[in-house]
């Protein structure tokens, strides 16, 4: 009787972990003695279990974790194939490219890759800087990401004058203006890309201003492991910034969640991930570079990014492909699917 008032109650969030385990097949015996080393008694685990077992729900679920598994494991023999050729060791770093051949051998096989000179002669290059954007748009309202402690987001206003100030006033990951803020920047942004130079080669000047973004932050602003949900060319005009670039084959090693974020926080380098809580990680991949001012980058839709701005930053990231992008909608359909979600 007492054992029964001390042994804790299984939670609806234990239950849960439970079923998961279950449907990702995990040894009956491994859940038992998790549990028991928690403070639950095993007569009361083991009672659970059998009821979960049987249960509808979790035969359902066990049958969409099949259907994933199989669908990991066909990325993870992708990417084992792909690099037997060993042309995917490296991300490769070019000084320019024409039209046809990204066209042919990075966009249309999913391929990122580094353009060193492709931008170099842009005019903004020369003349963006934090303090150009306070002298010319100083008094515009702006909307910027504030990020709180507790890693919650929201929205701040203030004049691109005192957004300028507080972004050269040191390091800092709480004040950003990025892709989130979109709207309510817009006569900001469609000054900025009416200044942007052209990129014909590659990008159609026609589209130069839909859904591109201009990100302008401290040194230490980070974003966090996710993927988009279409190509991105990303220039780089002011300040450094790190990446953590990681292929989409990955998927399952990356512990994603909410559609398109990854749990693992990389803010400790890919040595402070810890390993028991994140163990298939350490078969992911990962690539790391640093973009300076004037460097382009094709980052493909899917492949998971990790940015950190060494120094106070401006960036651009531009959709306008030749080749039309119509992902979003298939992802409309995948977006809606509840098991998704998580
Ligand atoms: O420069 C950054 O902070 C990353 C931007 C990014 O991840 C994105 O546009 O998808």
């Amino acid at each position: 009787m007492l054992d029964r008032l001390l042994t804790p109650t299984i939670t609806p969030d234990w239950q849960e972990w439970m079923a998961d385990c279950l449907m990702m097949q995990v040894a009956r015996e491994d859940i038992e003695a998790f549990m028991v080393a928690q403070g639950f008694g095993q007569r009361q685990v083991q009672r659970h279990l059998l009821a979960m077992e049987t249960h509808p729900f979790v035969l359902a679920g066990t049958k969409i974790a099949r259907k994933m598994k199989r669908r990991d494991w066909l990325l993870d023999i992708y990417q084992r194939v792909m690099e037997q050729s060993g042309e995917f060791d490296e991300i490769e770093v070019r000084d320019t490219i024409d039209r046809q051949t990204f066209y042919k051998h990075y966009f249309a096989v999913n391929r990122p890759v580094i353009l060193k000179q492709q931008v170099k002669d842009w005019q903004i290059l020369k003349r963006w800087t934090p303090q150009y954007f306070k002298t010319a748009y100083g008094d515009r309202q702006v909307q910027m990401v504030r990020m709180t402690e507790d890693f919650h987001r929201y929205h701040h206003h203030c004049t691109m004058a005192e957004f300028v100030d507080v972004i050269e006033s040191g390091p800092a990951n709480d004040w950003y203006m990025s892709n989130a803020n979109i709207e309510h920047n817009d006569e900001t942004l469609d000054d900025l890309f009416h200044e942007t130079d052209k990129l014909p080669e590659l990008l159609d000047p026609e589209g130069f201003r839909n859904h591109g973004y201009v990100l302008l932050g401290p040194a230490g602003t980070i974003t966090d492991l996710h993927y988009d949900l279409a190509n991105a060319f990303y220039v780089q005009i002011y300040g450094r910034k790190s990446f953590k670039v990681i292929s989409p084959h990955y998927l399952d090693k990356v512990y994603p969640y909410r559609n398109f974020l990854s749990r693992v926080p990389l803010e400790d380098g890919v040595e402070g991930v810890d390993a028991q809580k994140f163990p298939l990680f350490k078969q992911a991949k990962v690539h790391e570079f640093v973009l300076e001012p004037g460097d382009a980058f094709f980052l493909p839709v899917g492949w998971w990014h990790w940015v950190e701005a060494l120094d106070t930053s401006i960036s651009m990231s531009f959709p306008n492909f030749y080749t039309l992008q119509r992902y979003q909608q298939y992802w409309d359909i995948a977006g809606r699917h509840p098991l998704i979600d998580d």
